[in-house]
């Protein structure tokens, strides 16, 4: 058990807010992905890695039922949500940030986990960015509940599922399973090898650094939601493809140049990019396997390019990053995540960093945008309980 800042600081505030130590805190990672982007709630595969950067949350349970929510802000400033009941939580009653603790408590609730909680969050996942700051906080929140309830969480992967209704049924964001599941199951110094359909994982080894490497994130501050319908459309055009084709998911098209036309044209691209990316993550476990990272760079070009002009889902300020980032002497770069804003990721040798982070920093300034976030990423714990 290790006791993390945002856990310090969740324990911290929940003596002020509750007047108690709380029961236990629970914290849960952000997520990058590698490569193997959208291809998630295709049945797809998925490459992510934990953030070192976590949601914690303090709790204790309450014996009239009621749900107290309180999160501490960046500021400092501490915004506690109006109690609810477990038993009236339902979609659409909770709005804004609440909606994702409660959600949680929602589905668990089915799971025989009907009792009230005290829970105060504290975290420092950039939110807005892509890096899965929400599914951090639902899946903190997942095992706090869990524990409060004495509830052993021996399947990961089940309560990942848990999580994904919790967020599409009742905040609305009709997500795959890439970041619960990276946010619970990542473990330090690898990247997850996941194979959505089977839910078949490999922890695969990850040190950039041993080989001069870094991956370097920037994250542009062009915020992004997965709530406002163009992640749905995609995901809705994936679907509507598999079903011309008489699939059961994109996953299963094996004949790729053969299937097109056979394929309304909008349907197309989003089809072509679905399978060729799940073909880079194939070939990018397989230079992991190799020990061979320093070829990576390639796959994430064409991971982005994919993203950009077939799948339609990056942003003039994801573009500019990725194209800085690699007139400056990044190996490859991409988008990552769902993509509308959010951040990229760049494969940088460790001497170009300085470098990398300047130029992409002067791009955004000549254009007079937000001066991005960048840091490096490595790849770190996945959930659990810190005290
Ligand atoms: C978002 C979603 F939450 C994931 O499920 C995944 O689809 C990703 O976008 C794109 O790969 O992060």
């Amino acid at each position: 058990m290790v006791e993390t800042g945002p856990a310090r600081r969740a324990a911290a505030a929940f003596e002020r807010l509750v007047g108690v130590a709380p029961e236990g805190v629970w914290s849960a990672p952000g997520r990058v992905n590698l490569i193997g982007e959208h291809t998630d709630y295709n049945d797809g595969f998925v490459l992510p890695f934990a953030l070192p950067y976590r949601t914690a949350v303090a709790a204790s349970p309450r014996d009239d039922g009621m749900l107290h929510v309180a999160t501490l802000h960046d500021d400092g400033a501490e915004e506690r949500a109006d109690p609810i009941a477990v038993a009236d939580l339902e979609p659409g009653v909770v709005k804004g940030w609440a909606a994702y603790p409660s959600g949680v408590a929602w589905v668990l609730r089915d799971q025989g986990v009907v009792g009230g909680a005290n829970l105060v969050i504290a975290g420092d996942v950039p939110a807005g960015a892509g890096l899965s700051s929400s599914h951090a906080l639902e899946c903190a929140v997942a095992l706090a509940l869990l524990g409060l309830a004495d509830r052993a969480v021996d399947d990961l992967p089940l309560v990942a599922r848990w999580v994904r209704r919790a967020e599409n049924e009742f905040v609305g964001a009709p997500t795959g399973l890439l970041d619960q599941t990276a946010s619970l199951c990542c473990v330090e110094a690898h990247v997850l090898f996941l194979d959505v359909r089977s839910f078949e994982a490999e922890q695969v080894p990850f040190d950039a650094s041993a080989h001069g490497l870094e991956v370097l994130v920037v994250d542009t501050r062009a915020s992004h939601s997965h709530t406002d319908g163009g992640y749905g459309a995609r995901r809705a055009g994936c679907e509507r493809a598999a079903s011309v084709l008489g699939v059961a998911a994109l996953r299963d098209v094996e004949d790729l140049d053969g299937v097109l036309g056979r394929l309304p044209e909008e349907l197309r691209p989003l089809v072509r990019h679905v399978v060729t990316e799940n073909e880079r993550v194939l070939a990018a476990v397989e230079l992991l396997r190799g020990g061979r990272l320093a070829e990576l760079g390639p796959l994430l070009d064409a991971s982005h390019a994919s993203l950009r002009d077939d799948y339609k889902v990056s942003a003039p300020e994801l573009d500019v990053a990725v194209e800085a980032a690699k007139a400056a002497g990044a190996l490859g770069a991409r988008m990552v995540g769902g993509g509308f804003g959010g951040s990229a990721i760049a494969l940088v040798p460790v001497e170009r960093h300085d470098e990398v982070v300047r130029a992409v920093l002067a791009a955004f300034a000549e254009r007079g945008w937000t001066t991005p976030r960048t840091f490096t990423a490595v790849p770190s714990a996945g959930a659990g309980r810190d005290v």
